[in-house]
Order: C-alpha cells, then sequence, then structure tokens
C-alpha cells in the first residue's frame, strides 16, 4: 500500500508504534478533543468524564465546534514553544490537537484571507488562566508574524505592556496569586502583509477599593510590594519610603506581605525594563512613582480628635512628603483632609470632618489618584502602541483579545459582582447574536435548508439591568442623586416597587406579603442566564457614587506640576468636589462602555476561549468535580454544545474530507479526477451514509450527527491500524 508504506519511510518503527498506540483504544483513554464527538451530547456527566479523561493525560484543550475550552494545568507544559507555534501555522483547525495557538492562527488566517476584523473572547472565573492564555495568543503573534525593525519595536511594546498593567492592575487575592482586577479589552493593529504594527488597550472597571483594603490573605496591588521590595536606594529615599512594606498601613490590612509564587524584587526589574521598552522617559517614571509613594504616605496620615469632634492630622511627616511630591501646598493638604466644601445659601463654606470622616476622605482621595493614574499609564502605553499611518499601509487589520472577568457567585455579593455579572449577560448576548447568526449565514451560503434552534435569549434581563428609567442601574443612579434619606435600603425599596414582578427578580418579599425565607432582607435575587444569584445591597450607593471631574484646562496654569495626572489631583485637593460639572455613576460609566465594547465585538469575527480553573487549591492534577459542574454551567458551555449540534454538528470543506477518507473507498482512492462534490459523494455513499445524515452544499459537506464522522473516523484507524500490524510484523520477518 502506497500510501501507508511512505507514511512508514516517514516515521520509522517508533513511529509504527506510536500510531498503534494512537490506534482505536486512545480515544477511550483520552477522550474526544472536540465534545461533538460526544455520543451523548445532552449529558453533563459525559461532559465531565471527557474533561476528566483529558487533563488527567494533560490535554487541558478540547472544542466545542470551534469554541476552545481550556483547563487550567496549574504546571508548566511544553506545549508552549517555537516548535508548536509552527506546528499550527497555516494548518486547519482539525488537523491537529485543540490548541490555544490553534485558535490564533485561525483567527489570523481569516483576518488575512478574508479581510475580515476577528476578536478573541476569553472567558472564565478567577483563576481559570484567561490572561495566561491571552498572553500566549500575543506571543504567538509575536513569534509568528512577519517582522521589520519598526514591526520588532511594536511587538516588543505589545508584549511588555502586559507586566506594566500586571504590576499596576493585578494583585494576590485568595483565588489567583496574579488576579487582573480590571477587564482588558486590546486591540492588535497589522499591516496588509500581516505584521504587528500597532495596539491599543481599552480598561475596565479597576477595583480601586483594594489600594484602602485587602481582605485576609490578599494583598494590594503589585507594584506597591515591587517598589519597596525593588526599588533602588536612591529612589526610595527620594521618595521617603522604607524597605519595610510593614510600615505602611495600606500594605498590611490583608496580613499577607509575602508569597512564595511572586519574586517581588525580581519583578520590579522586570517592570521597570517594560516601561522603558515602552518608551517612559525616566522624568515620567519619577513622576509615577511619585504618585505611587503618594499613596502610601496618604494610607499613613493618621487623625486625632478635638473635644468638638473635629479632626486633625497626628502625622506631619506624611503631610511634608505628600506636599512635595504632589506639588501641593501643605497647608492646603491638611486642608482637604480634614474638612468638606459645602455651599450654604450660595456662599462657600470649609465644614470640619469628624475622624471617621476625615478617613475616609483619605482613602477617597487614595483611590481616586490610583485610579486616575491607571487610566493614565493605560493612555501612555497606547500613545506607545499607536499605529503610526504614515509607514504603513492605511488598512489595517485588526485582532482584538478580551480579558475579562466571568461570571461571578460568591457567598455574598455586591456591587461588583453585580458589574461582572451584567457584562457576562451582554457577552452572552453577544454570543447568541454572533454565533447563531453566523450559523445562519453559513447554511444560507451553501445553499442548505435548516431548522432555526431554540435559546434562551438573555436579553430580558439586559434590558432589566440597563433599561432607561426603570432598568436597575437607572433606579441605581437615581438613588444616587436623591438628597435626603437615600441609602441602600431605599434603593431596595424601589426597585421592589418598579421591577417587583419582573419574571428574572425577586427579593425577601413574596407577592402575598409573606417573606420568603431564603433570602436576606438586604439582598435581591437576579435570575442570571447562568443561574441565581443573590446581591446585597449594601455599599450599592457608595460604590456608584464616582465624581468625575471636568475643567481640567482651568488649572492647569496655577498647578506647580504640569502633568494630567498630577492637575487631577491638584483639582482634587483645591477645589473638594466643586468642579462636578457632569455627574456619571460607577454603573452608569460601565454601562456606556459595555455598549461600546459590544460595537467593536459586534463588527468582528468572533472566536471563544472558555476557561476552567480545576480547582481551588491551585494544585495541579486535581480534579474537583463539583468545582468543574459549577464552571461548565456558568459558562454554558452545554447549551453551547447543544446549539452547535442542533443544526449539523460537523462542516468540512470537500477537498479537506477527501482528502482523509479517501482511502476507505476504491473508487476515490487513491485519487478522484472527477469534481470534489462527486467524489465526496461517491465515498460516502460507499460508506453507507444515509441521505438524512448529511447534506452536501457549495463547498462543504454538512453532517448532522457525530456518530457519523465517528464511525468514518474508526473506519480510518481500523485500517491504519491493521496495516500497521501487518506491516510491522513482515518488518520483524526482515530484522
Ligand atoms: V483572574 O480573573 O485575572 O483572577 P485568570 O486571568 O483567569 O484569573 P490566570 O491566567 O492569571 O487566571 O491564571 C492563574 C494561574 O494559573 C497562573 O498564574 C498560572 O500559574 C496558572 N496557569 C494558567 N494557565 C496556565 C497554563 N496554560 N499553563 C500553566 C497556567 N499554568
Ligand atoms: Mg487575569
Amino acid at each position: 500500500d502506497l500510501y501507508f508504506s511512505e507514511e512508514i519511510r516517514a516515521v520509522g518503527s517508533d513511529g509504527i508504534r506510536v500510531m498503534m498506540e494512537s490506534a482505536l483504544t486512545a480515544r477511550d483513554r483520552v477522550g474526544v478533543q472536540d465534545f461533538v464527538l460526544l455520543e451523548n451530547h445532552t449529558s453533563e456527566v459525559a461532559f465531565i468524564e471527557n474533561l476528566r479523561k483529558r487533563f488527567k493525560e494533560n490535554l487541558i484543550y478540547t472544542y466545542i465546534g470551534s469554541v476552545l475550552v481550556s483547563m487550567n494545568p496549574y504546571k508548566e507544559l511544553e506545549i508552549y514553544t517555537k516548535q508548536h507555534m509552527e506546528r499550527y501555522r497555516g494548518v486547519n483547525f482539525y488537523e491537529v490537537s485543540p490548541h490555544i495557538y490553534a485558535v490564533a492562527d485561525n483567527a489570523y488566517r481569516s483576518m488575512r484571507t478574508e479581510r475580515r476584523d476577528q476578536c478573541i473572547l476569553i472567558s472564565g472565573e478567577s483563576g481559570a488562566g484567561k490572561t495566561e492564555a491571552s498572553k500566549k495568543v500575543l506571543q504567538y503573534y509575536a513569534v509568528t508574524c512577519p517582522a521589520s525593525e519598526h514591526v520588532q519595536t511594536v511587538k516588543d511594546r505589545l508584549l511588555q505592556s502586559n507586566p506594566v498593567l500586571e504590576a499596576f492592575g493585578n494583585a494576590k487575592t485568595l483565588r489567583n496569586d496574579n488576579s487582573s482586577r480590571f477587564g482588558k479589552y486590546m486591540d492588535i493593529q497589522f499591516d496588509f502583509k500581516g505584521a504587528p504594527v500597532g495596539g491599543h488597550i481599552i480598561n475596565y472597571l479597576l477595583e480601586k477599593s483594594r489600594v484602602v483594603h485587602q481582605s485576609h490573605g490578599e494583598r494590594n496591588f503589585h507594584i506597591f510590594y515591587q517598589l519597596i521590595e525593588g526599588g533602588e536606594d536612591d529612589l526610595l529615599r527620594r521618595l521617603g519610603l522604607e524597605k519595610n512594606a510593614q510600615q505602611y498601613q495600606y500594605l498590611v490590612k490583608g496580613n499577607c506581605p509575602k508569597v512564595s509564587s511572586i519574586n517581588d524584587r525580581n519583578d520590579w526589574k522586570i517592570m521597570r525594563k517594560a516601561l522603558s521598552i515602552i518608551g517612559f522617559t525616566d522624568d515620567e517614571v519619577e513622576e509615577l512613582l511619585n504618585i505611587i509613594a503618594s499613596v502610601l504616605h496618604l494610607g499613613n496620615v493618621q487623625y486625632g480628635g478635638e473635644d468638638s469632634g473635629s479632626a486633625y492630622i497626628t502625622t506631619e511627616t506624611q503631610i511634608k512628603y505628600l506636599a512635595r511630591l504632589l506639588g501641593v501646598d501643605g497647608t492646603v493638604l491638611k486642608e482637604a483632609l480634614t474638612h468638606k466644601k459645602i455651599i450654604a445659601k450660595g456662599e462657600e463654606l470649609m465644614s470640619p470632618l469628624n475622624q471617621e470622616q476625615a478617613a475616609s476622605a483619605r482613602d477617597a482621595l487614595s483611590k481616586a489618584i490610583y485610579g486616575r493614574t491607571f487610566t493614565w499609564l493605560v493612555n501612555k502605553i497606547n500613545d506607545s502602541l499607536a499605529f503610526k499611518v504614515w509607514t504603513h499601509s492605511v488598512n489595517a487589520s485588526v485582532i482584538g483579545l478580551l480579558d475579562i472577568y466571568g461570571f461571578e457567585v460568591f457567598q455574598n455579593n455586591s456591587f461588583e459582582q453585580f458589574c461582572i455579572n451584567y457584562c457576562n449577560e451582554k457577552l452572552q448576548q453577544l454570543f447568541i447574536e454572533l454565533t447563531l447568526k453566523s450559523e445562519q449565514e453559513e447554511y444560507e451560503a451553501e445553499g442548505i435548508t435548516w431548522e432555526p434552534v431554540q435559546y434562551f435569549n438573555n436579553k430580558i434581563i439586559c434590558d432589566l439591568v440597563e433599561e432607561k428609567f426603570k432598568g436597575i442601574i437607572s433606579i441605581l443612579d437615581e438613588e444616587c442623586l436623591r438628597p435626603g434619606d437615600a441609602s441602600d435600603i431605599t434603593f431596595l425599596e424601589k426597585l421592589e416597587d418598579t421591577v417587583g414582578g419582573h419574571a428574572h427578580f425577586l427579593t425577601h418579599k413574596l407577592a402575598d406579603g409573606k417573606t420568603r425565607k431564603v433570602m436576606g432582607r438586604e439582598e435581591f435575587r437576579l435570575i442570571h442566564y447562568a443561574g441565581e444569584v443573590n446581591y446585597n445591597v449594601n455599599g450599592f450607593l457608595d460604590k456608584n457614587n464616582d465624581l468625575l471631574f471636568r475643567n481640567l484646562k482651568e488649572v492647569r496654569a496655577q498647578a506647580q506640576k504640569k502633568n494630567y495626572i498630577y492637575i487631577y489631583i491638584y483639582i482634587y485637593i483645591y477645589f473638594h468636589s466643586i468642579y462636578l460639572s457632569i455627574y456619571l455613576s460607577t454603573a452608569t460609566q460601565f454601562k456606556n462602555s459595555l455598549a461600546k465594547l459590544m460595537e467593536i465585538l459586534m463588527s468582528k469575527e468572533p472566536s471563544y476561549v472558555r476557561c476552567i480553573k480545576p480547582n481551588d487549591a491551585k494544585q495541579a492534577g486535581r480534579f474537583d468535580e463539583v468545582l468543574i459542574r459549577h464552571q461548565v454551567k456558568y459558562l454554558g458551555l452545554m447549551e453551547n454544545l447543544r446549539v452547535r449540534r442542533a443544526g449539523f454538528a460537523y462542516r468540512r470543506r470537500y477537498e479537506t474530507f477527501l482528502q482523509r477518507y479517501k482511502s476507505l473507498c476504491p473508487d476515490t482512492w487513491p485519487n478522484w479526477d472527477g469534481r470534489l462534490v462527486d467524489g465526496v459523494s461517491t465515498l460516502v455513499k460507499y460508506l453507507g451514509y444515509k441521505p438524512e445524515e448529511y447534506k452536501l452544499g457549495r463547498t462543504k459537506i454538512f453532517i448532522r450527527f457525530p456518530k457519523t464522522l465517528f464511525a468514518t473516523e474508526d473506519a480510518l484507524e481500523v485500517r491504519k491500524h491493521s496495516l500497521a500490524t501487518k506491516l510491522q510484523s513482515s518488518w520483524k520477518g526482515y530484522s
């Protein structure tokens, strides 16, 4: 057999053994590489079993059609080498084992051949491997895409944006030692040759509260520890900092200064170098660190109380450093930290704060400064990644990478979970729209008749959250702006009045006036597409109030330091919240930015990566079934599979199909000379496909049930196996 002997010559006797090993029994051991091939596709048990088998064999990637399911191995696998990258380059999805590189390559090729912008959407819960996956995609492009001198600079900057953003936006949490505390969307722009020539990053909802408080066992953002552990003596002296994290109130709340998996000193060097590569000047770095140091000094500002109850500052040294670092007057700063400006009868008055109020004013300033600094940093990185039109073709194509928080359900869910889960509802909407739409488009293009799939459209939940005037966010904003007795509880009451009858909303109150026992009095429940979540309204109003300052220009002349971020601080300190010309709440800002994100993503062709965390202990080899089942549910994977299976489970281009299976039919073997569609038709008839099992489109064969393709794959394996046995015994005789 020419076909096989050629193969044998190529692989040698070891190759035969490998091939035999990979014959029929292999599937029992390693499961199927596409869930669509599962015999019982509605069975969650079968789904989990398949994940388990593959996980045990270190096969962390599995498809659902073109969606990649990725399990965090919690150990370094030898599957990200340059050789691996080469293996996936320009190769068809189904010819190689599932891999994040296959997704990256597929998106890249679609962008190149179809001239269509792409996006890769990565989701999953904290610690599931989203950020790692997005880094793998970026590395894949950095290594495999064509390069020139300019392109090399862009590639370097794209890669180096990660350590910088992670230093300022990631932290050790209970779930992940390197948890991203912000959502991130990154565009990579390619020129007509397919070389990366620019990039742009959008950040979402940084968890600012971490700056002033961390739960037990968690840390503040990495940058603080990096600076203190790794900062040069000279630098620390200039910043007035001591080389001891324990000295700083903002770094001791979680009682977790050191983490075994983190080397702050080393990370400092990496981050510092990355800043230089991105193009920060030494002065800019110094300004940035001034601000980071200021936050630490602010945290150490302590208060005493006068007899009258008014707060005064007991820590003069901090004020001295702060005034210098921020370029403000010490007296004004002190006043800002102990008073608030009120307007009474048209007159501005300074009203003293008590100790508790003063401490929150101090913390509010720290959070605001850090949040602004992060935005400034992202803007700076964007400047450096900006696509230089004059050196390249104007028609850049784009691949977007979305690394955003997955669905979250905790014991106690607050405003943050509300925003995050709302974001996931929006992404699910997009998924429904784009997947079903593209599926439908493909059937149409191929001239295949099909029945539309029934699915739950979660638009009703999105509306419940975001509708104007009567959506949850609108009601929340209304309470935030209402003077008088507005509180978290009045917000809850308003919700009950307005959306109480909604099919996806519940509180402890039952329609007959009785009380639902399982729910707390401060909670409301949303029935999300992925499951039910109870939200505690405590803190909703405060967290939603984010004052947005405008009129920056006006005070630019007055401030000692001209950098945007200093001017912001200047305004904050000198004018208290008086420059509040436009009010946009946190939730509304988030809603608007999500709407923009949806627009961006809608214009692109999506690929999906769904990440799963195998256990809560961050341990290799541990498969916690309960935890995994939970994620399979929240990621909507069974639904995913159902949608994929509802139409035609498999589709392949005629040439690919014929090439793979032609050896199974004497009429198509070794070559088919006629039209491809006739060759495929002859082949499948010979294999005994029944008419209801497949359809022939314009360029592709559509196979309805996986078992059909499964049987064909088996036939191929059997053929290889028997040939290999035959050949090996004759080879043994020969030797
Ligand atoms: V969070 O929502 O930002 O808290 P992520 O981003 O989903 O979360 P991350 O990518 O940070 O999780 O992964 C967590 C840790 O898992 C990493 O620090 C690695 O130690 C580990 N990990 C994740 N993916 C891989 C992998 N493909 N290979 C090896 C991995 N280790
Ligand atoms: Mg992350």
